[in-house]
């Protein structure tokens, strides 16, 4: 083996006010994290027949509460935790500071979108759930903040990209970073991926919202939506690979075996992201079933770099344990650093996730789809990776990251594992009960507790989806209160704090095809053709569209 290699280099330190306006974009992840898993705790209880949503004002409706934890949970955290997250990983891989103001123009837009969407969600004028399928019709503010969230992240690729291009600029012939790959990566897949949310929201619900538009057209938008509504997904996880590649092998005392495999793995995410969306339409009329087989080929495609990433993380992991005097087969795994809140939280998340992808592939199967499309399958399924594989990853990653930015030391180590295995149990008994009461045509986004049709035996599926979640909801809370005592009462550090920092074991290529791996342009060019082959056929058969639905407000 040959001696590894640090991936990225450290030793530069980001400005005192970038690293300021990150630690912000950092707390506003975190801080909608709260709000979201109250009302999760609110959602999970219904399927258990306790009603606490009455209790909390703005969100006495069911509907109000499911679209607060939904556009809190999965735009607001995951866009805030990323754009901070990816700006601090792309600036000290290129060892370069971003643009400063740009970080803060950032924060500012998500702190208006939020405030935005929030005031129509906590007025009870935007009950449409996270997915605003017309022809149910928000508050226009609902769409305008949704739109300004997207914006922010745009923002940070135009940042990135900028980083990038000023060293590249400084450093010709030299290969990118690993880690500014990684990050860079992840962006340019978004930038190309939220152009469908975008075109659906200002170009037609926006003005449709404020009267100037008279009606809508619900398959366009649905189409528009799962467009970007499909690689959203990937844009909350990409995130979380970024650390489970460049910093939890580092936690575990291993290395990554190959950076060439890595930039693959992303190469292959910008690709194959996008062209998957009809995955989420198998049961929508008015799209054709060869369209929707394509879809579901390349559905089968994007697993790939997710299995690639769940044996090289292993083998990362495996060193790890060895060095740390695992032997045999599985020793090594009871090897691993399980004192370490930081690890211990991502491993717990990966475990997880195995399970979140195998339902993944099983709703990807056209026909198996039938079977658990819109039951509260779908919840088991999502809880199993953005609801642990993506959000205890980031847990994991605020237990060194809260530290590193506010140079105070990690309060209540114990308490911070406890979290982990909590949140863990809460989320397979709550996915248990979601996936056995789904299988049994339990349905999803609704008031089971007062359905007048609920089958006797969605009574144990209902009752451990209450109970997973009362776990997960106390698990959140260790979190919280590990990250508040940290912030507010954490001894100042001693000695420079730095980032865990992934080696590699070789040094990237400087010459061959692998070099060619860093020019984005083909990529993005190939990226482009594909979406084209998936979409086109679709959008020159429909457009101009059926634009007749007249609006419905139920709240
Ligand atoms: Fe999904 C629906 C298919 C991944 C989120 N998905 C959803 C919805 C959400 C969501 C939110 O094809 C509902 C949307 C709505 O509101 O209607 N999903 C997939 C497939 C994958 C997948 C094929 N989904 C995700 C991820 C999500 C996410 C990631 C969030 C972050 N999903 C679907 C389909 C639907 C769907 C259909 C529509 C269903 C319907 O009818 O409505 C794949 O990308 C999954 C690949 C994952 C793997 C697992 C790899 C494992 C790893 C861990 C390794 C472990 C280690 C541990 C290293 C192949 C990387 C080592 C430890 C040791 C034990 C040694
Ligand atoms: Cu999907």
């Amino acid at each position: 083996m040959r001696t590894p290699v640090v991936a990225s280099p450290s030793g530069f330190e980001l400005p005192e006010g970038h690293l300021r306006a990150i630690r912000w974009m950092i707390y506003l992840a975190f801080g909608a994290l709260a709000i979201g898993i109250v009302n999760g705790l609110g959602q999970a209880l219904n399927y258990s027949r306790v009603d606490i949503l009455q209790y909390f004002p703005g969100m006495r409706d069911y509907y109000q509460g499911l679209t607060v934890h939904g556009v809190v949970n999965a735009i607001v955290f995951t866009f805030a935790f990323a754009n901070g997250f990816l700006s601090l990983t792309t600036s000290r891989a290129l060892a370069r500071p971003l643009n400063g103001g740009l970080l803060w123009a950032v924060f500012a837009t998500m702190v208006l979108g939020f405030v935005l969407a929030a005031y129509a969600m906590g007025t009870g004028q935007a009950s449409v759930l996270y997915t605003f399928y017309p022809p149910l019709m928000a508050h226009w503010s609902y769409y305008l903040g949704l739109a300004l969230l997207v914006v922010s992240t745009w923002l940070t690729g135009i940042n990135l990209l900028l980083g990038l291009r000023g060293w590249r600029k400084d450093n010709p012939g030299v290969r990118i970073p690993l880690m500014a790959f990684v990050s860079v990566a992840t962006y340019a897949m978004w930038a190309l991926a939220s152009i469908g949310i975008a075109v659906s929201v200002v170009g037609l619900l926006l003005p449709w919202s404020l009267g100037l538009i008279e009606h809508s057209d619900p398959l366009l938008s649905r189409t528009l939506f799962w467009y970007s509504g499909h690689p959203i997904v990937y844009f909350w996880l990409l995130p979380a690979y970024v650390s489970w590649y460049m910093m939890v092998p580092k936690h575990a005392g291993g290395t990554l075996f190959s950076d060439q495999l890595t930039r693959i793995v992303f190469v292959l995410f910008l690709l194959l992201s996008i062209p998957t969306g009809f995955h989420h339409q198998y049961t929508d009329p008015g799209i054709s079933t060869g369209m929707k087989a394509i879809h579901a080929t390349l559905t089968f495609g994007v697993f790939f770099p997710s299995m690639v990433t769940a044996f090289s993380v292993m083998y990362a992991l495996e060193i790890g344990g060895r060095r740390r005097g695992g032997t045999g087969l599985t020793n090594w795994f009871f090897k691993l650093d399980w004192k370490n809140p930081a690890l211990v939280a991502q491993l717990l998340a990966m475990l997880t996730f195995t399970l979140g992808g195998i339902t993944g592939l099983i709703n990807a199967s056209y026909n198996l789809n039938a079977a658990i499309h819109n039951t509260a399958w779908i919840p088991g399924h999502f809880h199993m990776t953005v609801g642990s594989a993506v959000t205890l990853s980031f847990m994991g990653i605020a237990y060194w990251l809260i530290p590193y930015l506010t140079k105070r030391e990690l309060v209540g180590k114990g308490m911070a594992l406890l979290s982990s295995w909590i949140y863990t149990a809460g989320v397979l008994v709550m996915a248990r009960g979601l996936i056995s009461g789904g299988l049994d045509g339990m349905p999803r986004r609704t008031l089971i507790m007062e359905a007048p049709y609920e089958k006797a035996t969605w009574e144990l599926a209902g009752m451990l989806t209450g109970l997973g979640g009362t776990l997960m909801f106390m698990g959140g809370g260790a979190f919280f209160a590990v990250l508040i005592g940290t912030v507010l009462f954490g001894k100042k550090s001693e000695g420079p704090v730095d980032i865990p920092f992934t080696e590699t074991h070789h040094p990237p290529a400087s010459s061959g095809w692998e070099v060619k791996l860093d020019r984005f342009r083909y990529w993005i060019i190939a990226t482009i053709i594909l979406i084209l082959v998936a979409y086109l056929p679709f959008f020159i058969q429909y457009l101009p569209g059926n634009f007749t639905s007249t609006p419905y407000q139920f709240f």
